[in-house]
């Protein structure tokens, strides 16, 4: 039987024997050899892809949201709230109905993809929507839990990043080792911060001997931490990450230095490039912020940065079927074809 992610790494997690688990058997998504591109053929670079979106709501939030909730009911707590651009929210939906809890969502109206919006309502959260972005929202529902009972589930939350940490531990054993990069997208950072504590505490206990190279891939237009600078009006196709102040600043930057890696700014037509490759080259359907990860990669991989014979581990962070709205608008749907055998054959394109 699959293990709940609590029960499966119970001795790395502060999780007691008081700890009510609320789980969804999250965890354990397949980690999948890349069968191209081109680049990384060329120069003998190993990609592996950490496909996140298939947690039960269909991202990596589900990691943090297990650990989260579950404190949450030990502490006796009958509300979590979440500022979120969407896929918190649709994750602390969905374990607070697990819990029987209330979920309280802030969100960026507007600017969270349909799918993530349409989960969190079928799950039974109380949306609330302000005209502001994910930095207003998030220091709204900080206020809202300091002036209510409400318990915080964002990755403010430290019990979010021990959850989401367990990301590295199954890397690790899957490879039998640490990559050499482990790439993945930035947006409020608390992703970047847990993988990194996952790897050092493996390197810690001599579990592994090295730890990867942390790259971390923020959108241009949302780009604070490569600009070193807030940024007041963030943009970009990639909803997820669009963030201006990132909450664990210090943690990506802390990751980045000890790593000997990078956080880096792609462009939203370089994300769309990777997200389509990654859908019609090798059948992995991400959501855009997703494929930042392999947009980055490709850079490095263009200048040269990437030693031959590298190994490389992307996370891929939410499925694609989160954001509907942005696949219709990359890829147009044909006009229908009247109900006969040559319309169809010629609209095939036999
Ligand atoms: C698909 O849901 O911030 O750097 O409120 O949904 O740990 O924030 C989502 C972030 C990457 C960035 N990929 O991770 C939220 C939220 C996807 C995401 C990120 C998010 P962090």
């Amino acid at each position: 039987m699959r293990q709940p992610l609590l029960e499966r790494y119970r001795d790395r997690l502060p999780v007691g024997a008081e700890t009510p688990v609320i789980s969804l058997l999250e965890g354990f998504t397949p980690l999948v050899p890349l069968a191209g591109p081109s680049e990384a053929r060329d120069r003998s670079v190993r990609i592996f892809a950490k496909y996140e979106g298939l947690n039960p709501t269909g991202s990596f939030k589900d990691r943090g949201m297990t650990m989260a909730v579950s404190k949450a009911a030990e502490h006796r707590s009958e509300a979590v709230a979440a500022a979120s651009t969407g896929n918190t929210a649709a994750s602390a939906a969905a374990y607070a109905a697990r819990a029987g809890m209330k979920a309280i969502v802030v969100l960026p109206a507007g600017y969270v993809a349909a799918g993530k919006v349409a989960q969190s309502l079928v799950h039974g959260a109380r949306i609330v929507q302000v005209n502001g972005n994910f930095d207003d929202a998030l220091r709204l529902v900080r206020e809202l839990s300091e002036r209510y009972p409400v318990t915080l589930v964002n990755s403010v939350n430290p019990f979010r990043i021990q959850g989401q940490k367990t990301l590295a531990f199954e890397v690790v054993e899957e490879l039998g080792r640490a990559p050499d990069y482990h790439a993945l997208p930035v947006g409020n950072a608390g992703n970047i911060t847990a993988h990194w504590m996952g790897y050092s505490e493996l390197y810690a206990d001599g579990t592994t001997d090295e730890r990867p190279r942390m790259l971390g891939f923020q959108a241009a237009g949302a780009a604070p931490i490569v600009r070193g600078v807030p940024v007041e009006d963030p943009q970009t196709i990639a909803t997820a990450i669009r963030i201006g102040r990132p909450a664990s600043w210090e943690g990506a930057r802390n990751a980045r230095d000890e790593s000997g890696g990078a956080i880096e700014a792609v462009t939203d037509e370089e994300i769309l490039r990777a997200y389509h490759y990654l859908a019609h080259g090798e059948g992995l359907f991400v959501e855009p912020a997703s494929a930042a990860s392999l947009a980055g990669v490709w850079r490095w991989l263009r200048a040269g940065k990437i030693a031959e014979g590298s190994t490389v581990v992307l996370t891929l962070t939410g499925h694609g079927l989160k954001d509907p709205g942005t696949a219709e608008r990359e890829v147009r749907l044909p006009e229908p074809a009247a109900p006969d055998i040559d319309a169809v054959a010629a609209a095939a394109g036999l």
